[in-house]
């Protein structure tokens, strides 16, 4: 197919409320939107990159950068045989995998809606209802943490991700825990702790916690080895985790047990299916991770999530976990902790382009000069 036109546009999506990890927090997304032409066909992506470097050194100007001088002008008139042709066609740039892989999964809307298929079955996925997670951010205070995880519960949430940070770590933890006894509990630092930490990080031992996620640093997979020794939760990573190159390394070097992917951070669906199958073949389960996407990024992890090594519940929640209106039709769902991947061609909701054109504060089209 020949790539004749692109589009990029940045769009302003208020959270409902503030989402705070241990780097800061987040009240409004700054969304990057990626749609591709080719052959009378559209494929639709979203850019995962964050509003500032707290999470990776992607930010949304960064990828607005890098998508319009490096990788666009690639692509643009090319005559591409599919996502993985576009994969390797951008791999010239170095890092930036948040700004590739928005292109490689937009290419995956594309072919996936050329062939009829919706994108679970294109890639590989079951289709099938999967059972899902939900992420809490940091809260003023422990009473209020407890009260919200008991809401996520009770809507049937299958796994809780509490968001920790040194000061508010074991007592808080504990307080959930003790509220919920039997709740699928886990914890993620974003990298807030160092090894120093140790002990207090093994205070956790005693939680009954599915795993620690990314305690250490975004960029270490030593001294994440050093600390899943003396650690019996098993570790999870996430930042540190952008390739199946990363992935094999830190499962060799016993970095961790578990491992988080997300499509947008290490380079797209294509880069996730060869984490997934590395991690398959060596016993590792994963899970689908999530960065606070709207409805087309959702889309994707849902359709990742149905295959067959995510075997823990991701972080996608429902659409109404973070908008009040998400920009796709129908809205992303949980029923009874379980969500159903689309069915209908490609990313199987449609964007809803007159709500995107109001949030739009910027757009770049190539070929230049069109509209
Ligand atoms: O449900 O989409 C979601 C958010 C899940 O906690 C979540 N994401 O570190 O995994 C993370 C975290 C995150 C959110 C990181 C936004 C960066 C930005």
């Amino acid at each position: 197919m020949k790539i004749d036109a692109v589009e990029v546009r940045e769009i302003r999506l208020p959270l409902r409320e503030r989402f705070e990890i241990s780097s800061g927090y987040s009240e409004e997304r700054r969304i990057l939107l990626v749609r591709l032409h080719a052959d009378g066909e559209t494929g639709w992506a979203e850019c995962v990159a964050g509003e500032d470097p707290g999470y990776s050194y992607e930010t949304t100007e960064t990828a607005w950068h890098v998508l319009s001088q490096f990788l666009i002008p690639v692509l643009l008139g090319a005559e591409v045989e599919g996502p993985a042709d576009v994969e390797r066609r951008l791999s010239h740039v170095r890092g930036h995998p948040m700004a590739r892989a928005c292109l490689e999964m937009a290419c995956w809307d594309l072919e996936a809606r050329r062939r009829g298929l919706s994108l679970a079955e294109a890639v590989g996925g079951s289709g099938d209802p999967v059972p899902v997670g939900v992420s809490v951010g940091l809260q003023k205070s422990d009473g209020l943490l407890v009260d919200k995880v008991g809401g996520f519960l009770a809507e049937g949430y299958r796994k809780i991700k509490l968001k920790i940070k040194p000061g508010r770590d074991v007592e808080m933890v504990r307080a959930v825990r003790e509220a919920f006894p039997g709740a699928p509990l886990m914890v993620d630092a974003n990298s807030a702790y160092t090894l120093a930490d140790r002990d207090r990080l093994a205070q956790m031992d005693d939680l009954d916690l599915l795993m620690i996620e990314q305690p250490l640093a975004w960029d270490d997979l030593h001294e994440h080895a050093r600390l899943q020794q003396s650690l019996e939760t098993p570790v999870c990573l996430d930042e540190s985790i952008r390739s199946a190159g990363d992935a094999e390394l830190a499962l060799e070097l016993g970095s961790c047990r578990i491992i988080n992917i997300k499509p947008g951070r290490v380079g797209g669906l294509g880069s996730s299916r060869r984490i997934h199958d590395l991690c398959r073949a060596r016993g590792v389960p994963v899970w689908c991770g999530g960065m606070l996407e709207s409805g087309v990024g959702r889309a994707f992890n849902i359709a990742l999530a149905t295959l067959p090594g995510f075997t823990i519940p991701g972080d996608i929640s429902a659409s109404r976990r973070y908008w009040e209106r998400d920009i796709v039709d129908p809205e992303f769902e949980v029923v009874d902790g379980m969500m159903t991947p689309p069915s209908g061609p490609g990313i199987g909701v449609a964007p809803d382009e007159r709500r995107i054109d109001k949030l739009t504060v910027r757009v770049a089209r190539w070929p230049r000069g069109r509209g």
